[in-house]
């Protein structure tokens, strides 16, 4: 059996034009309107294969055949998905690859009404991209949020998740009623694209995910004091944009020292009072930094941390370091990448092992159920970008690859 390879690309065609922006990149933030407009698009494809779609309070997105035999209520079911929003200005690939192979290989066992012996779902997870918190989505799953915790939630806009939210028509009260019991999971596979040039450069097809990175951060605020551009001299500054600056220039050493594979970036930084003519007073930066080990982590926060007070210190200026708990590094199920190993071999496909360097909703649902990912090669290895390319084949190879693991785990 095989997914139907022409509809799968055509789908990803149609849902790239859906918060398409100028220069051909598309954003796709969760509860915008191209993110609303997504959802209804998925929706009706869902409802042209007779499939049913269940919505739960974060916005998570659940598809299933409505002729699942009644014998199969309550057995724990296999899940596979990804997400539908997009970084700004990102590629058509990220999540929707994941979101729409799952939703072909739904479609594909409703149509050929095969009976398995767990039920599938195919499940699009809400603001993965973490406009309002990193894998928002399936954290809502794993921990839930209490309405304090949604109240203190801003975009990268600057508006209140609150806000947004109810403007979008969604209810706060459902949204702090989300968490999903690990006994309904049996088990969740995702699809997604690698983001970086391992398979290309290895010529293999298949990607079997050994791991996912463990992601820490939040922000650091540098607060010094504002003046006049014009008439306060060098020395007499106290300019929080140039100590954010003498922190970020430090970033490259700090991952070294910590480890081959550990990263470190400064996303998004605001300044205040923000006047070309006035010295910034406030920086405020976003740090994102992954590893694959969960010590090295624990350094990467003392490092930037001890940098960012060294840094304030010498410049006589406050720092404010917000860092959230990390999220942990996540093992992927060895009997799934077995699964998916054989899948591959089956199909003819080269597949090796490799670990994550991107955060996938699969690290949350690895906390509840055992769980695989498969990727497949990104041209040039580029992503979070516009020029996010995969080819048609390995598009339509890895969507098989995961219908095979699908239905090897609904069997069981
Ligand atoms: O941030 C990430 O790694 C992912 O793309 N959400
Ligand atoms: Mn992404
Ligand atoms: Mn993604």
């Amino acid at each position: 059996m095989c997914v139907d390879g022409a509809r799968l690309l055509g789908d990803l065609e149609a849902l790239g034009r859906i918060g398409r922006v100028p220069g051909g990149g598309l954003t796709r933030t969760s509860f915008s309107a191209a993110d609303a407009e997504a959802r209804a698009w998925y929706r009706d494809r869902c409802a042209e294969a007779g499939l049913s779609v269940r919505v739960d309070g974060i916005g998570n997105m659940f598809v299933s055949s409505p002729d699942e035999e009644p014998a199969l209520d309550g057995v724990p079911a296999v899940w596979s998905g990804s997400h539908l929003d997009s970084v700004p200005n990102g590629g058509r690939f990220d999540g929707a690859l994941g979101a729409l192979a799952a939703l072909e290989c739904v479609r594909r066992l409703h149509e050929e009404r095969v009976r398995l012996s767990r039920p599938v779902r195919a499940v699009g997870y809400s603001d993965e991209e973490g406009n309002y918190s990193h894998l928002f989505g399936s954290s809502a799953l794993v921990r839930g949020f209490t309405s304090a915790d949604l109240e203190a939630l801003t975009g990268r806009d600057g508006d209140r998740f609150v806000d947004t939210f109810t403007a979008a028509g969604w209810d706060l009260d459902r949204a702090t009623r989300t968490t999903v019991d690990p006994a309904a999971i049996h088990s969740t596979v995702e699809l997604h694209i690698e983001q970086g040039p391992a398979l290309e450069r290895l010529g293999h097809q298949i990607g079997i995910v050994s791991a996912i990175v463990g992601l820490g951060g939040g922000t650091i605020t540098f607060r010094g004091r504002a003046d006049h551009a014009g008439t306060t001299s060098m020395a007499m500054r106290k300019d929080a944009l140039t100590a954010a600056s003498a922190l970020i220039v430090q970033f490259p050493d700090i991952a070294r020292s910590v480890s081959d594979q550990a990263v470190v970036t400064a996303g998004i930084i605001t300044v205040e009072p923000g006047a070309a003519n006035v010295v910034p007073e406030v920086a405020r930066m976003t740090v994102d930094f992954r590893d694959l080990d969960a010590a090295h982590l624990a350094a990467l926060d003392r490092a930037i941390t001890t940098a960012a007070h060294g840094v304030a210190a010498r410049r006589g200026l406050d720092v404010r370091v917000d860092f959230e708990p990390a999220i942990p590094p996540s093992h992927m199920d060895d009997g799934i990448q077995r699964i998916i190993g054989e899948s591959a071999a089956a199909r003819g496909l080269l597949g090796s092992s490799l670990p994550s360097g991107a955060g996938h909703d699969s690290q949350n649902m690895a906390k509840l159920a055992p769980t695989g990912m498969i990727f497949v090669p990104s041209v040039g290895g580029r992503s979070h970008c516009p020029d996010e390319e995969t080819a048609d084949r390995d598009i339509v190879n890895g969507a098989n690859v995961l219908l095979d693991t699908i239905i090897a785990l609904a069997r069981g």
